[in-house]
């Protein structure tokens, strides 16, 4: 049975959370220590005991006072131990996991979606990223609820380091107008006044607060405990509190390792008198628990915060809640705590003050007790419902958009993309995205089709009789981001786990400027780590892009998609490549097999003509499959010595007329249009692991093998493409073939497609050159 969404009706005990937070306070730093004596390692294991107690109040008030089954939450990365011992206490993790922190197949440094046993909603680590994808997922349920009809209520929260809001990607989502109104989102930030290195200089947390508001959000700070506000609301309380606010952080921040008459001494330096009047009456051994009485360690404030989060619906929330870093450790507030280590000593210490001892010390909370019975309703009642079986989605083998006999790739992707869409099944999971680049990317059909979506409906003020129609409404299937590739991949990683996270299955494809993929690149890689399935078009891509210039002309992105894991990269020249490969690639997202692609394409116009001839010599079948499987033998050698060309996307023009030209030079050269090197690497390259592996010689069974044919095998290899030359290089040692790898090693400029050809040594007659260099031993 799942929780209603909604805040449980009575709070329970505070006595009982108190006692529950003390035994997922004691589990993390435990776990961490226990890692760390395991002896078995040479280097350090690390983990953080005081990051993780900075933050046990706010996660034991979230998940033993506040969040219901559906609610999906991100884990400030470096508490991940918080909640593990949660999980362990509610019943959801074996407790032999307990002692096999950051171990090889036990539990992660950071939490993990896919590799944790008690299965995280959002993996986090990379600071930034996991603060914003509760927003993304929230943006993804809003998309889902307008045209698969709502779901269960449900809130989308990250708890989240104060140090993380330094990256510029939190700023990024939270100003971006699609990322706007979302009522269900809360950010819980740890405001320890800490980082890794340092105690942040200066009064950050006013400026914080401001950016949030002027962002559209409604900001909470619970700043004082119990026990300050009680203080301040007495006569005179009013300069202790002035004096608190006013306090630098690194000052405030000094006092954690004093106490006593000292402390008293270093707190009233500066103090206005009303304030040393004011706790003339307050005795020194309660002076320190006093002033260090914030609101970030108090259940009963945290919990009033986030029924306020609630309350507000129309916008999301920040809560600003003030801990201490390490509090309830002996390295509570040091400025060097971030991975500093409780000794022996102080382990044992603390074992005692929780009423624990060696036999004792990995338990569960008794299950007959008030604390108990919490964690067991708890366990019961989260995040355990199934996931729905995934639907069946036709995709066809290709759309059959008619395409033009000169057209470039990224035009031939704008035309299937409509055409796909013209089926209601299929168009009914397809989602687009764009960091505005819609347009140029070659979206504008399928928008004028199908609608930009907006939860409201709103009027195209521009009319409707224009070219590109842009009357956002519930039913619109593009989603049109600000410039920000961050947020690009941020949210297709989470519209690609909309089955996994809403149950309703989306097939999402972004367009982006081919050279800014790397703008986005944490992000991406980010959202593959999650194991997201997602399209990815890059477009323009290369030199080829000309006149636009040399800043925008990418070089080093089939390398990413190359060598990135759970994406497989894809280039190809010809029109119905295109509609082969992205019908291909919407099927590979709904299969639970599957993977992400990335179609890199260009906006050069080229003859189609030599892929009509192919096909009517190998066969539209076989062709598709050598398509798919990342080549095919695009044109057959003359008579003459051997020499092998190779090349992916729009120098495809160039290098037919050097082989045609080299042909009469006596040399019968074979051109193959590799449609994906990540495809012809990876079968390489898995056959030889594998052979090694297991020991066997491998048997050449590889598409490879059939794209350079035997008698070819000791031909030289001439690889061309627009990207960095390194990029097919490899491919001369799969058969022991010398190579002579051309591509682009330099930055762009501006200039027309012949003039940056020609620099860079695409021209036919330079290839030819190249090709007879190849043949010199
Ligand atoms: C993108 C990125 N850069 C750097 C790091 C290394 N790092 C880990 S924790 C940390 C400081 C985090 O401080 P904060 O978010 O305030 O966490 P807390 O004080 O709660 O430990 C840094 C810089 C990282 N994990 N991710
Ligand atoms: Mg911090």
């Amino acid at each position: 049975m799942a929780l209603p969404a909604g805040p449980p009706t009575t709070d329970p005990n505070l006595a009982t959370l108190e006692e529950i937070e003390r035994r997922v306070l004691w589990l993390s730093v435990r776990m961490i220590d226990y890692a760390n004596r395991r002896g078995e390692t040479e280097i350090k294991v690390g983990g953080h005991q005081a990051s993780s107690a900075s933050m046990v109040s706010i996660m034991t008030a979230l998940w033993f006072g506040h969040i219901g089954g559906e609610d999906k939450v991100a884990i400030k990365p470096h508490a991940s131990p918080l909640y593990h011992s949660i999980k362990y206490l509610t019943g959801e993790l074996d407790r032999s996991y307990l002692t096999r922190l950051r171990d090889f197949g036990g539990l992660q440094s950071y939490p993990s979606r896919t590799k944790d046993p008690d299965v995280a909603d959002f993996s986090t680590g990379s600071v930034g990223l996991g603060a914003v994808a509760p927003l993304f997922s929230a943006a993804t349920r809003r998309f889902v609820d307008a045209h698969h009809g709502p779901r269960p209520p449900a809130r989308f929260i990250a708890t989240v380091g104060d140090a993380e809001l330094d990256e510029g990607n939190v700023w990024e989502a939270i100003a971006d107008p699609a990322l706007q109104g979302l009522g269900n989102v809360t950010l819980i930030v740890d405001l320890n006044r800490q980082s890794l290195d340092r105690v942040v200089p200066g009064i950050q947390s006013r400026r914080l607060t401001r950016f949030f508001a002027e962002a559209g959000w409604h900001v909470i700070e619970v700043k004082y405990g119990a026990k300050l506000l009680a203080a301040f609301a007495r006569e005179g309380g009013d300069a202790l509190r002035k004096h608190i606010d006013d306090m630098p952080n690194e000052e405030y921040q000094s006092l954690f390792s004093v106490e006593g008459p000292e402390l008293r001494t270093r707190f009233l330096e500066n103090a206005d008198p009303a304030v040393e009047r004011f706790l003339s009456t307050t005795d020194d051994s309660e002076l320190g628990p006093l002033i260090r009485n914030l609101g970030g360690h108090d259940i009963g404030e945290l919990l009033k915060a986030y029924r306020r989060a609630d309350a507000v619906t129309d916008r999301p929330t920040v809560v600003f809640a003030y801990t201490v870093k390490g509090r309830g450790l002996p390295i509570a507030g040091d400025p060097m705590n971030h991975s500093a280590l409780l000794s022996e000593n102080q382990i044992d210490d603390l074992r005692a003050s929780m009423d624990l001892n060696a036999d004792t010390e990995w338990d569960r909370l008794d299950p007959e007790t008030d604390a108990g019975r919490i964690c067991a309703a708890v366990g019961a009642s989260i995040n355990n419902e199934p996931t729905p079986p995934r639907p069946t989605i036709q995709v066809p083998e290709a759309s059959g958009a008619a395409q033009k006999p000169v057209t470039s790739s990224q035009e031939a992707f704008g035309r299937v993309l409509v055409q796909l869409g013209k089926d209601p099944q299929l168009a009914s999971r397809l989602v687009t995205a764009s960091p505005d680049v819609a347009v140029s990317t070659n979206l504008g059909g399928w928008i004028n089709a199908q609608g930009v979506f907006s939860p409201i409906e709103s009027p195209d003020y521009h009319g409707t009789d224009r070219l590109l129609k842009w009357a956002p409404g519930p039913q619109g299937r593009h989603i049109e981001l600000g410039i920000s590739e961050m947020n690009l991949f941020l949210l297709l990683g989470q519209l690609g786990l909309s089955h996994e996270h809403h149950g309703e299955m989306l097939l999402p494809i972004g367009t982006v400027y081919d050279p800014f993929v790397l703008r986005g690149l944490d992000a991406l890689i980010y959202s593959l780590y999650n194991d997201s399935k997602f399209i990815i078009v890059g477009t323009p891509s290369g030199v080829t892009l000309a006149p636009e210039g040399g800043a925008h002309q990418s070089s080093i992105t089939p390398s990413v998609g190359l060598e990135l894991p759970g994406i497989v990269a894809v280039e190809p020249a010809y029109g119905e490549a295109v509609d082969w490969l992205l019908s291909r690639a919407l099927r590979r997202l709904a299969d639970p097999d599957g993977s992400s692609c990335y179609l890199r394409l260009s906006t050069r116009p080229i003859d189609q003509a030599p892929f009509a001839a192919a096909k009517a010599r190998i066969g539209a079948t076989a062709l598709r499959d050598a398509v798919l499987s990342g080549g095919y033998r695009l044109r057959e050698p003359g008579s003459g010595e051997r020499l092998i060309i190779t090349a992916s996307g729009p120098l495809m023009p160039e290098v037919l007329q050097a082989a045609d030209m080299l042909d009469e030079e006596g040399i019968g050269a074979t051109v193959i249009d590799v449609t994906s090197q990540d495809l012809l690497f990876r079968e390489w390259h898995t056959t030889m692991t594998g052979a090694a592996r297991s020991a066997t010689i491998p048997v050449d069974t590889s598409h490879l093998a059939t794209l350079i044919l035997p008698e070819e095998r000791t031909a030289p290899i001439l690889t061309v493409h627009d990207a960095s030359p390194h990029s097919m290089a490899w491919l001369g040692s799969v058969f022991g073939q010398r190579v002579l790898p051309l591509g682009v090693n330099r930055f762009g400029e501006s200039g027309t497609i012949a003039e940056l050809y020609e620099a860079m040594g695409f021209l036919p007659e330079q290839l030819v050159n190249s090709a007879l260099v190849a043949f010199e031993r």
